[in-house]
């Protein structure tokens, strides 16, 4: 199988997370990328190579240009208007209700205001080079879909930062750009095959849910914790089925926690059937780890076993398949999960 990789995801450096009451070490770090790649370099049924570059149009096709334009400056901006520091969080969210019966306002003048305006939550900082590692994620995803569409069954990009948290005019939840949803959008709208995001990474995907939600080109379907007491909290539950045209199109799954591989493996090939009669041409997977039984942030408990028969199950819909990684952060075992997802796919 053939996986795209990228050494600037290195430039995305954070070194401080913020949750939990506390300032910590963050969980997205450097350090995943960098066992992905050793796990699948060590196995000859990997072939690795770098993205092609492809420019902020895809992005910008799915997001608020205000974002990308944003993203290209902030951290700069905010070491000269603010002073030196090594990575940058919102002081102040931006809330509608803030100004109740009033216009809803504009992107505000100052730094402080725009980080604000721009992200939704604080565990999510830039750093020096993260915009240049997240456009990187970008070309990397849009390079794997290249190569499906230029007729490989299945290929793997090793996207980081992850993306399915990043919505039309968001970021947060380490994404930025929405990676899984620029390569969705690329592929309905420019083959006119229809398209569905299959995303098994423990949290709900909001930004991804957010983008199609009323779109009957590309179906999501997401598997995870069930946001009554799993991040992001506020979205992700089973009631939200699409709107418009797209009702019919949005399908949550949200699980107890400690749920293990046979529930979860039955889950799955429920929702698979669904994405039959939807009529799928593509699938892009957002695949994250982090069901896995000791993922730190977690509580799911799927084994590298269970990644296995979730990439083989994928396979047996024999549809052409973009894989795109999220999260997982139970980072020793992160290499193999990764792996074993993959050989179940037909790697
Ligand atoms: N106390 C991805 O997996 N922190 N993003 C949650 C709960 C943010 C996860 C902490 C989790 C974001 C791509
Ligand atoms: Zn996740």
């Amino acid at each position: 199988m053939k996986v795209v990789y990228t050494p600037a995801h290195l430039l995305h450096d954070p070194h401080t997370e913020i949750e939990k009451g506390t300032v910590h070490s963050p969980f997205e770090h450097i350090g995943r990328g960098e066992i992905i790649r050793e796990v699948l370099s060590a196995d000859s049924r990997f072939d690795f190579q770098l993205p092609t570059q492809w420019g902020i149009e895809p992005i910008n096709a799915v997001h608020d240009s205000g974002l990308e334009r944003f993203l290209t400056t902030a951290w700069q901006e905010y070491q000269d208007a603010i002073g030196p520091c090594r990575e940058v969080t919102p002081e102040v969210f931006y809330s509608q209700a803030l100004r109740n019966k009033m216009s809803l306002g504009t992107e505000p003048a100052s730094i402080s205001g725009r980080l604000g305006w721009w992200c939704f939550e604080t565990t999510t900082p830039l750093t020096e080079g993260t915009y240049e590692a997240a456009r990187g994620a970008v070309d990397t995803a849009m390079t794997a879909m290249q190569l499906v569409l230029d007729g490989e069954k299945s290929a793997y990009g090793l996207c980081r930062p992850p993306g399915h948290h990043a919505t039309t005019s968001l970021y947060g939840g380490y994404c930025f750009f929405n990676n899984a949803a620029i390569v969705a959008h690329h592929v309905a709208s420019t083959r006119g095959v229809k398209v569905v995001v299959l995303d098994v990474d423990y949290h709900h995907g909001n930004g991804t849910q957010e983008i199609f939600y009323d779109r009957d080109d590309v179906m999501y379907v997401s598997l995870h914790g069930d946001p009554a007491r799993a991040y992001p909290y506020t979205i992700g539950y089973a009631d939200e089925v699409g709107a418009g045209k797209g009702r019919g199109s949005n399908i949550n799954i949200p699980f107890a926690a400690r749920t293990g591989d046979d529930v979860y493996v039955n889950a799955l090939a429920d929702v698979l059937n669904k994405i039959h009669a939807f009529g799928a041409e593509m699938i892009v997977v957002s695949l994250g780890l982090d069901t896995f039984i000791t993922d730190p942030i977690c509580d799911l408990s799927v084994t590298t076993d269970g990644f296995r028969r979730c990439g083989e199950l994928v396979k047996q819909l024999g549809l052409p398949a973009v894989v795109l990684q999220e999260g997982g952060y139970d980072v020793d075992k992160l290499g193999i999960n990764v792996q074993s997802w993959l050989v179940g796919l037909g790697a």
